[in-house]
């Protein structure tokens, strides 16, 4: 597996390093923020966020589809390769579960230098009830062969990225395809998918990190594997510098944040909070693990104070958290960090990487207490 470097025919961002100056954002990264929505911080108080309120990230165009002329290709190593309509697909049997999803680029405009991408601060999350069915029984029924080793998942978005030009392709190994709660998704809310989201059909795998849910689904591929498609090696990868290819991006790390307290200053966003008992709550979520413990800490993360946890929303769901702060006047930075069940905690300080993926630092809000 190598990455080839050649010539980009598209004009270099920036002194072309990859990289951004600290605290001024190039044009382009702006354009991409204006397409890509976050969740605004506030959102943390839904425990289902409303779908207008959760996060989006589209690599390329969001194609236009007709249901009605949709169909779903399930083929390749396969004993009875399959053609599914959007109805064949909503006959099946229904699941529905409120899943935590997170894009891999989270936290991403935090590091110093800032890798070039979409320039996520910290709101590139949010937890929707997901409807579909089960893509297990689907491979079942279609018979996966013995030689297969991966199931391929390809988008009916294209377009170009590292200089490649591409459909937008994930793949799973087999066994992870097959985990019960993998399913293809129809519903959104309850409310059929909205174009952005991947109308008609979307891949849905909870816990991972986000770019793993394939939306916008034309084909599954069982295959040898291992498929080495851009979005597999080319990013979403642990790497150190352009050369390097690193460890893959998979499950979704440990993660707390808190709704920022008071009010905002318009731009800033420092907020301005009246003295007393301030009630500091917010979500934590750690992927397939649990989230332990959540800590807050008013100082700058000099100490920390146990937060209470309330029961999660769902299996792989965020839960929320509280935290009775006493509020003197001042000025504070308030943190909070959570730990979960294998012992992993939130860096205060965030390992950096050449792509900005898997961040999961400590969140901190600038806070005037009046
Ligand atoms: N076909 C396709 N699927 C995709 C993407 C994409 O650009 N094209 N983006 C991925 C990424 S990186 C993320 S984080 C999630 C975001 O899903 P959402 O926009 O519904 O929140 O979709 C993933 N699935
Ligand atoms: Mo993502």
């Amino acid at each position: 597996m190598t990455r080839q470097k050649e010539r980009s025919r598209f004009p270099e961002i920036g002194d072309g390093s990859g990289l951004g100056p600290p605290d001024a954002f190039y044009r382009e990264e702006v354009a991409l923020a204006l397409r890509n929505r976050g969740m605004p911080l506030e959102g943390l108080r839904y425990p289902t966020t409303p779908t207008g309120m959760h996060y989006l990230l589209v690599h390329f165009d969001i194609p236009y589809i007709e249901a009605g002329e949709w169909r779903l290709e399930v083929a390749g190593m396969l004993k009875k390769p399959v053609s599914l309509s959007l109805e064949d697909l909503r006959s099946r049997p229904a699941v529905r579960m409120p899943v935590t999803m997170e894009c891999a680029g989270n936290g991403r405009a935090l590091l110093e230098p800032r890798p070039v991408s979409q320039p996520w601060h910290l709101e590139a999350v949010g937890t929707a009830e997901w409807t579909g069915t089960p893509l297990r029984d689907v491979l079942l029924e279609a018979g996966v062969k013995e030689e297969a080793g991966e199931i391929l998942f390809t988008g009916l978005d294209r377009g170009v990225q590292g200089d490649e030009v591409q459909d937008y392709q994930r793949s799973l190994t087999v066994d992870e395809a097959m985990r019960e709660d993998v399913l293809l998704v129809y519903e959104m809310n309850g409310r059929p998918l909205e174009p952005q989201h991947g109308y008609p059909v979307r891949l849905l795998v909870p816990g991972w990190y986000g770019m793993t849910s394939v939306k916008w689904l034309a084909r599954i591929e069982a295959i040898r594997g291992p498929f080495e498609g851009y979005q597999m090696v080319g990013s979403y990868r642990y790497s150190q510098n352009a050369d390097d290819l690193g460890e893959p991006v998979t499950l979704q790390k440990v993660r707390s944040l808190m709704v920022p307290p008071g009010i905002p200053d318009f731009v800033t966003r420092v907020r301005l909070v009246e003295a007393g008992e301030v009630t500091l709550r917010g979500r934590a979520w750690a992927g397939r693990t649990e989230v332990a413990g959540v800590e807050v800490s008013a100082d700058g993360g000099d100490s920390w104070s146990k937060a209470s946890l309330e029961e999660p929303v769902g299996s792989v769901a965020w839960r929320g958290w509280r935290y009775v702060w006493p509020a003197r006047p001042g000025r504070y930075q308030l943190c909070v960090r959570a730990r979960d069940s294998e012992g992993n905690m939130q860096p205060f300080d965030q390992p950096w990487t050449y792509q900005g993926m898997g961040n999961n630092m400590v969140q901190r809000v600038d806070v005037i207490v009046e």
